[in-house]
């Protein structure tokens, strides 16, 4: 199946919740209503048949390796073509593009910060959410961004994620049309700390 950026169609979110999840496992707060709003997935981002994915990109926008490599190669050519027409992203900035053969409508790319910068990772997770508000998507994955090659501390990075997205879906005009967060993790080390800290 392909999607372009415009069709309509209904996405599946068959992820449970973090409602859903915490529920199951004993003493985890799923009575914050924001939890019904929020997923952890561990797994492939590609994989992801929502409104739009987070690409954890660098400044080119060209493609590069660990989940933007995995995206481009999912998404197949066309999507580096609207990539070089884009000419770039700032760091703690964020651009959309078409999905192309992936599943996402569409691609947030991101630049996080190599190594520190709480702001600019900060950035990244609201510039996202307002592009979301842009394109009137309701459906958001994120990777870790900036964990990776980019070697940004992966608790701090967790604390930042969490803050921000909480904070937009709370007081956020837009927020609260926002009908799922999936917090995207890959790796076991950071499921441990998302399923410590999303409480
Ligand atoms: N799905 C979800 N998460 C993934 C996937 C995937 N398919 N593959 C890796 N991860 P990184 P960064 C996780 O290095 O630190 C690129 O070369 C990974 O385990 O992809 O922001 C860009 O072009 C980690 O938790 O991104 C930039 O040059 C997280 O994604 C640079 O890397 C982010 O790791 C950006 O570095």
């Amino acid at each position: 199946k392909q999607y372009s950026c415009g069709e309509n169609y209904t996405p599946i979110v068959d992820i449970p919740t973090w409602a859903q999840q915490a529920g199951a496992a004993k003493g985890l707060n799923d009575g914050d209503p924001l939890a019904r709003r929020v997923s952890l997935h561990v797994g492939d981002i590609t994989k992801l048949e929502i409104d739009a994915i987070v690409n954890a990109a660098n400044n080119s926008l060209l493609g590069g390796g660990g989940v933007d490599g995995a995206i481009h190669r999912a998404a197949g050519p066309l999507l580096k073509v609207e990539c070089a027409q884009l000419k770039g992203c700032e760091t703690g900035d964020a651009k959309a593009t078409c999905g192309y053969k992936l599943p996402a409508r569409y691609v947030l790319h991101t630049v996080g910060p190599m190594g520190s910068g709480d702001e600019a990772l900060r950035s990244c997770y609201s510039r996202c959410l307002e592009l979301a508000r842009q394109h009137g998507l309701t459906s958001v994955a994120f990777p870790c961004i900036s964990t990776g090659v980019y070697g940004f501390p992966a608790e701090r990075a967790a604390k930042i994620a969490l803050e921000t997205v909480r904070d937009f879906l709370a007081n956020d005009k837009y927020g609260e049309k926002i009908e799922r967060i999936i917090f995207c993790v890959f790796l076991d080390a950071d499921y441990r700390l998302y399923t410590q800290l999303l409480p």
